[in-house]
């Protein structure tokens, strides 16, 4: 199918060709067809000769009616331009053709109506004049009659020619269907239009409603006033949907696919065609069916920062048209840059900003946008339009991980271009993309985090994973476990050099003279006093016990490690079961060594306590 909205000025004979050339009524309203005058969107479609479908969205030309002819023309890639021979140019010819522009319509036909009522010669040439200026360029244009006829056959055959060179629907593409008209069907509930620009519908498709929290369920489609299966674009569908109040959704609302847009109510902009130097401050924002007002902040020559009344599903690169609904003038045309800018909060970001907004086309850019946001998730960057599968980006390695918000269209989720498939950027953890410098940098501040660390707190076994991340400003704890790099390692929850966890000198030279104290009598535990003469205070004894060096029974109680072992075999050669009192001086030790010693013993299971506190050595 094919879709083309009408354009121009108040009865140049729009709908009347349509009617002409479909046999149906594009003008639904009673009121309508009483005044003689389009007042809302209309539709219609017919075949082709090359037997093709063509649908239209029949638009009012009256000045009062322009937001209305926005909502259709939005989502409308092609125009047909309507002049009436008797009445020339006029001001919605150009404040139509003006939004087309703005737009960035490219694709449309003139018709030159009325032409039994004049010649049609001079408005044929002063539109073509008009419409060359354009994103439209030179277009072909037909004299009709919606009257008498004449020109119909050359206008199918144009609009045929004009249906063979439109680009192809991106049919694998997520959908986003701007909703331009509500309505409740008795037994069926609530149904939406819009025209499918990209994209495939299907019953019992589920979708999100940009800005409500559910989803909506299609509970069935239409398309040319036929029950489908399946839509895909580029189509006139009407969507009938489970369980939605009608009042849930109306015009400029968006179905669009799970996971892949995020609503925005900021954005930065280039303004396209030749923006006036003053712009008002309030303007109203164009864009799909949607119409919503937005406060305008100029930051470069031709580039501003919008901020709307409400949020909006919007991509990069999308088309939009300002408006001052006050002075009837479209006040520009809008290429989106950023659907996620930083805020403007220092001195001079407003100036650093319109810099950066300088180098922006509006083509999605994955090499840049990780330049400048350094860290971010894939599934936020196909949020935003950009496409981490696109195009093999310089520096970025190939992607092999999963692509958040489903598999991707139109290729395999593993590729590269040795397997001739779409090259991904790398995560370097979970769905983490980085710029490559950037991710350099934070490996070494990482190393270099990690030695002050370990300079200040020579007792602690590396940096807690967490501190770490606070010191690198990192959003998620698995980008600091992906930073680390042998010799450092992670050990419970901590990041230190492999054997940060060996003692620190002072204690080891402290453990090395228990060892030379005590090694002959190993069950003897030094005092507390003599511990603190050794420098032996609670977080060196906590450092030597981690790193294996002492073993402490109870506070302040410590043995040497193999003492465990030694202990097991004098207490075996004891007559078994042994008291309490025989295991101490069977050690040659104390009470305050003895009892904790067995009661760890038991816990290992080396040794059981029986019922008359007495204990025998398991074998
Ligand atoms: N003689 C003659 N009259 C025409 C022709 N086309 C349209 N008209 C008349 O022009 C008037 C306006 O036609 P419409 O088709 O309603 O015009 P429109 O462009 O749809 O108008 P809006 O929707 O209000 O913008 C009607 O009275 C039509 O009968 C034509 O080719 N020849
Ligand atoms: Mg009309």
């Amino acid at each position: 199918m094919f879709v083309v909205a009408t354009a121009g000025h108040v009865d140049h004979g729009k709908s009347t060709l349509v009617r002409a050339l479909t046999g149906m009524e594009p003008d639904r309203w009673a009121e309508e067809r009483r005044r003689g005058m389009t007042i809302d969107l209309g539709f219609a479609w017919t075949t082709l000769p090359s037997g093709g479908t063509i649908a239209f969205v029949d638009v009012p030309g009256h000045e009062r009616f322009v937001p209305n002819m926005l909502a259709g023309v939005g989502p409308v890639p092609a125009a047909l331009i309507v002049v009436a021979a008797d009445e020339g140019w006029m001001p919605q010819s150009a404040e139509h053709l003006a939004a087309l522009d703005a737009l960035g319509v490219a694709y449309g036909l003139l018709v030159v109506t009325r032409a039994d009522l004049a010649d049609p010669g001079p408005a044929t040439a002063r539109a073509r004049a008009e419409i060359g200026a354009t994103s439209l360029g030179a277009v072909e244009a037909v004299a009709v009659s919606g009257r008498t006829g004449v020109g119909l056959p050359e206008l199918r055959a144009a609009l045929d020619r004009l249906s063979v060179r439109l680009p192809a629907p991106t049919v694998d593409d997520p959908v986003r269907l701007w909703v331009d008209r509500n309505f409740t069907v008795r037994g069926s509930g609530t149904v939406v239009t819009g025209t499918l620009g990209a994209g495939r519908l299907r019953v019992g498709d589920v979708l999100e409603l940009a800005g409500a929290d559910e989803p909506v369920r299609v509970r069935g489609l239409h398309s040319l006033g036929e029950a489908r299966p399946e839509a895909a674009a580029v189509a006139r569908v009407a969507v009938n949907l489970r369980g939605t109040p009608r009042d849930r959704l109306g015009r400029g609302d968006a179905l669009l696919t799970p996971g892949r847009f995020q609503p925005t109510d900021l954005v930065d902009v280039r303004l396209t065609g030749d923006p006036a130097a003053d712009l008002p401050a309030t303007l109203t924002l164009h864009v799909g069916s949607a119409a919503v007002p937005v406060r305008v902040r100029p930051l470069g020559p031709d580039t501003v920062r919008l901020r709307l009344s409400r949020p909006l599903p919007l991509l990069v690169g999308d088309r939009a048209l300002l408006r001052d609904p006050g002075r009837h003038h479209v006040a520009g045309g809008v290429r989106v840059l950023d659907v996620a800018p930083p805020p403007l909060g220092r001195r001079g970001a407003a100036a650093a900003r319109a810099q950066v907004l300088a180098e922006l086309d509006g083509r999605p850019d994955l090499a840049g946008e990780l330049r400048r946001r350094q860290l971010i998730r894939a599934g936020e960057l196909i949020r935003m339009g950009v496409p981490v599968h696109a195009e093999p980006v310089q520096g970025v390695p190939v992607y092999a991980g999963p692509v958040p918000g489903g598999p991707v269209p139109g290729g395999p989720v593993r590729g590269g271009p040795a397997q001739g498939g779409p090259v991904y950027a790398e995560p370097v953890a979970g769905d983490w993309l980085a710029d490559p410098a950037h991710w350099r940098r934070l490996g070494e501040q990482l190393t270099e985090e990690v030695a002050r660390h370990a300079r200040e707190h020579p007792l602690e076994p590396g940096m807690p994973v967490d501190a770490l991340r606070q010191r690198l400003a990192l959003p998620d704890r698995v980008l600091v476990e992906a930073l680390v790099r042998p010799p450092l390692r992670i050990h419970a929850g901590r990041v230190g050099a492999a054997g940060a966890d060996a003692l620190p000198e002072p204690v080891a030279r402290a453990v090395q003279r228990v060892r030379a104290e005590y090694g002959d009598r190993p069950f003897r535990a030094p005092e507390a006093d003599r511990l603190v003469d050794l420098g032996l205070g609670p977080r060196e004894i906590g450092a030597a016990v981690r790193a294996g060096a002492l073993l402490r029974l109870a506070d302040n109680v410590v043995l040497l490690p193999d003492a465990l072992d030694d202990a097991v075999r004098v207490l075996a050669g004891l007559p078994q079961p042994f008291t309490l009192s025989a295991a101490r001086q069977a050690l040659d030790t104390t009470r305050r060594v003895a009892v904790p010693l067995l009661e760890l013993l038991d816990r290992r299971g080396a040794t059981r306590r029986l019922p008359d506190d007495a204990r025998i050595v398991v074998t």
